[in-house]
């Protein structure tokens, strides 16, 4: 135990764009299909955002934020042939083929629970922090954010002392990874060696399945990680996702189970073999000198389709700096009488949570985007943090990106508003603020 050093959790969010539109663009995720076309509000989405980001520094956790990418993605644009001004090339777009100019406009990056998989130095053979991004290659709209991804991670993590940045690991077929939500680790501590557990959907390989969807993340991609980490193979565990859940609609294992510290707080049906993927865990546990600790939340209390269109897993677990867990839940788990009854008598009972926390993020939410699904967690000891300074995030930062906000983004947006030149003006304007905000230099497309 002498080897243990300090370390923290730091939380880093997506900031949502001004495009934050209802695409209806992710199939599998019940939300986003069933708001499909709805008007969209991307002034109130990236308020929310940052309201719970304070929330969070206000209980003592370090927090980070990640840009926007840029969108409508006009270089994509121009790969499918559209050509001329950047003007005509958004128009003929939007004449020729909305359903692709849509997709090359969604906000999704703010959902940075898919950005990347992050292996803490604690738990790398070589001890750096390795970084890859998600290729994201099961849905269109979001294949194209990993190279982004990645050039805005160099750029905060820039200490080759410390961290190791991969690419994504190769997409096609069914070679989909979707990152950190698919993705836990648990360890004593922050600092302490841990064991990390890798979800998948299928194999990239298999054939012939008959389901109502299909799972994101192939087990092949979750190894290519694990071994480009560096991850010592006796505390990495893969478990296959239930393909119940995913039929139910949990297009992520974060819709349905989350881990911190020694605890998984799961559901019944999060997993295809549950006693396998506890017993794997257990092992590998073992071999660090702990126990996990599993908190089940069971279909009889709640069923799993209150699961999934209430988010109760989809939740913060988080511990406060004075060593107390709990959960950061949206509203939607209050709100929802089956899962406010079991938080309460978890709470009454001294399980393992000890609070729950409730916030109001419904703009992402009506996209299938939780509390979670918003944030990406960094582990780093005192020397990786001591290294970072760009988008970690201060009150005074807040205020400034909350200015910023209510002077470029809309109140209400409608999926015609994407072909709108004048929109394309305004977006361009407020990114090109943002990057001076956050000291990122020239870091978009159509700033080089
Ligand atoms: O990939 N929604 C995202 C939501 C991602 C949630 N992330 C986690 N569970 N970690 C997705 O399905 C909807 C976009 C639209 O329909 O406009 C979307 O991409």
């Amino acid at each position: 135990m002498s080897n243990i050093v300090n370390a923290f959790e730091y939380n880093f969010d997506g900031l949502v764009g001004p495009t934050h539109n209802y695409g209806g663009l992710a199939i599998g995720n019940l939300a986003s299909m069933g708001n499909s076309g709805t008007i969209s509000n991307p002034r109130a989405a990236a308020l929310q955002g940052l309201q719970k980001m304070r929330t969070l520094m206000e209980m003592g956790l370090r927090q980070g934020v990640l840009p926007p990418h840029e969108r409508p993605f006009l270089p994509r644009l121009r790969q499918h042939g559209f050509s001329g001004s950047d003007e005509q090339v958004l128009q003929s777009a939007w004449k020729n083929d909305p359903a692709l100019l849509c997709n090359l406009s969604s906000a999704a990056p703010m959902w940075t629970a898919n950005a990347a998989t992050i292996s803490p130095s604690a738990d790398s053979q070589d001890k750096k922090v390795h970084f890859t991004p998600a290729n994201l290659t099961a849905m269109y709209h979001r294949s194209i954010e990993h190279e982004f991804t990645g050039r805005v991670l160099r750029e905060i993590f820039a200490d080759e002392n410390y961290f190791a940045h991969h690419k994504a690991v190769p997409a096609g077929g069914k070679m989909g990874d979707e990152g950190a939500a698919n993705h836990g680790r648990f360890a004593p501590s922050h600092g302490a060696a841990g064991v990390q557990l890798f979800v998948y959907g299928r194999s990239a390989f298999e054939k012939n399945l008959d389901v109502h969807f299909e799972g994101r993340q192939a087990l092949e991609a979750s190894q290519a990680i694990a071994r480009q980490h560096r991850l010592n193979p006796a505390q990495t565990v893969f478990a296959r996702q239930s393909q119940k859940a995913i039929d139910a609609g949990a297009f992520h294992n974060d819709v349905v189970s989350v881990t911190n510290g020694r605890v998984l707080f799961y559901h019944q049906h999060s997993f295809e073999n549950t006693a396998q993927c506890f017993a794997d865990i257990r092992r590998a546990c073992e071999t660090l000198g702990f126990e996990p600790d599993f908190v089940e939340v069971s279909a009889d209390a709640v069923s799993l389709e209150d699961a999934i269109s209430s988010y109760l897993f989809n939740s913060q677990l988080i511990t406060t700096p004075n060593g107390e867990t709990g959960l950061i839940l949206p509203q939607e788990a209050h709100d929802n009488p089956r899962t406010k009854a079991w938080l309460d008598a978890h709470i009454a009972g001294n399980g393992p949570i000890r609070f729950a926390k409730y916030l109001d993020l419904k703009q992402s939410m009506r996209n299938g985007g939780g509390p979670a699904c918003l944030r990406l967690r960094v582990v780093l000891n005192e020397s990786e943090a001591a290294s970072i300074s760009k988008c970690v995030l201060d009150e005074a930062l807040i205020i400034r990106l909350e200015q910023w906000v209510e002077k470029h983004y809309r109140d209400q947006l409608e999926i015609k508003d994407l072909g709108d030149p004048e929109f394309l003006g305004e977006v361009y304007a407020a990114l090109e603020e943002l990057t001076d905000i956050l000291s990122l230099g020239a870091i978009y497309d159509f700033q080089r």
